[in-house]
């Protein structure tokens, strides 16, 4: 019996919280409610946004799976979960975001293609497994030091899920070399999340981690690693995950002319309110997350009640107790949590936007960055607010 299979239908797939709002069926693809994401620091397993291409592989047996790892190495090797727990075990705090998070927000200007995903494609989980950059010594390939050379190689990541982006072939991503044999980096094969075994949904038995970096690449179901001298020619590294400008259209679009999408740049969305919310008169507190790619700090959230003319910062927490300070106490490849009360009075738009420890900054509009993909929206957060009942929506 293999140890990790693919089904070829849906009839397999493991149980979901019924808070989730599906997006997509088949493929599952699922977010919380946007209260959920900030009632705690880490975000629990069920109330963790799913985003699957395909049904969720099954495992038979645990004791016959294996990793397979080859490609350029002299020696290729398998490696069961006893191995790969025997190394090292690392938990590493990361906060996972689809590159299409809150990209319905972004088809209000103009049709963009994929999966319509609110604010909450995105979650923080404390992830334990074994560094990469482990595992490749095991298989004589030494860690990144000053003098490793800038080689062009990559590692690639190969599942057994079936996609109908890959005409029916697994999932599969890569990251360069260098990245991966960086113990800083803090590249995992996780097997366990929030202190439990990884669930189906999220990968089990092993999936990557890669921290800082869009959630594409975070490959589930591992079945195979290989060195490769070229990045991987897979559709989501390929033909998909690309930020290209708003004058491309699919006419006129050439895939190779931009490089796929790694680290993520400055997010924060407002997960307290909806887009239009009814509050009382008076001094209300606006909860939510912020968030940069790269292992970058928040160092500010700022948030307007005046659409953006002016601002007040908010407070930004991660685990309770601590007062966090960017690059010297905080989980470095996850999200903040802010908080800011406000007095609302008639109606008012709330806005909120990050600042990161590179000074990068979120822009105003959807506009200048929309693409036909609908990837990374981070505009400033906007939701309306009113006490009025009596004025219609569409007035605020
Ligand atoms: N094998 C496999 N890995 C995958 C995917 C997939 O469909 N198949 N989806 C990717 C995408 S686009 C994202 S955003 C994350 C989602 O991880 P999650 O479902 O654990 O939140 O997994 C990534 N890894
Ligand atoms: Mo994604």
């Amino acid at each position: 019996m293999p140890g990790l299979r693919a089904p070829s239908d849906y009839s397999g797939e493991p149980p979901r919280h019924p808070a989730l709002k599906i997006n997509a069926k088949q493929p599952f693809n699922a977010e919380p409610p946007r209260a959920a994401l900030v009632k705690s620091y880490v975000t629990p397993i069920d109330m963790f946004y799913k985003r699957n291409h395909g049904p969720v592989p099954i495992v038979d047996n645990i004791n016959s799976y294996r990793v397979s790892i080859g490609g350029l190495v002299k020696e290729p090797k398998q490696l069961s979960m006893d191995e790969i727990r025997s190394l090292p075990k690392y938990e590493v705090m990361a906060t996972l975001q689809c590159a299409g998070n809150r990209r319905t927000a972004m088809s209000k200007q103009k049709t963009v293609r994929g999966v319509g995903w609110d604010v909450s494609a995105i979650g923080n989980g404390l992830w334990g497994g074994a560094k990469l950059a482990d595992v490749l010594e095991l298989i004589g390939i030494p860690k990144l030091t000053a003098t490793t050379p800038l080689g062009a190689k990559h590692v690639e990541f190969v599942s057994v899920d079936r996609c109908k982006e890959e005409n029916g072939g697994p999932y599969k991503a890569s990251i360069p070399l260098r990245q991966a044999t960086n113990p800083e980096a803090d590249v995992l094969l996780a097997y366990e999340m929030n202190g439990e075994v990884l669930n189906r949904d999220h990968g089990y038995p092993l999936r990557v981690v890669v921290p800082g970096v869009i959630g594409a690449r975070s490959v589930k179901w591992l079945d195979s690693i290989n060195i490769v001298e070229e990045e991987c020619q897979g559709f989501f590294m390929q033909k998909d995950y690309k930020m290209f400008p708003p004058s491309i259209n699919w006419d006129n679009i050439v895939w190779s002319e931009r490089r796929p999408q790694m680290d993520f740049p400055v997010q924060s969305a407002i997960c307290s309110l909806e887009d239009v919310d009814f509050v009382k008169q008076g001094r209300i507190t606006v909860n939510g997350y912020a968030v940069s790619g790269g292992g970058r700090g928040i160092e500010r959230v700022d948030v307007s009640t005046d659409g953006g003319k002016t601002w007040v910062e908010a407070e930004r927490y991660q685990r309770s107790g601590s007062q966090y300070v960017p690059e010297v106490n905080g989980d470095k490849w996850a999200w903040v949590l802010f908080k800011v009360e406000i007095d609302v009075s008639d109606r008012a738009e709330i806005v909120v936007k990050a600042v990161d420890s590179a000074a990068g900054v979120q822009p105003a509009t959807v506009e200048e960055i929309w693409n036909l993909r609908g990837i990374l929206n981070t505009s400033w957060h906007r939701v309306r607010v009113t006490n009025s009942l009596r004025a219609p929506v569409s007035q605020l």
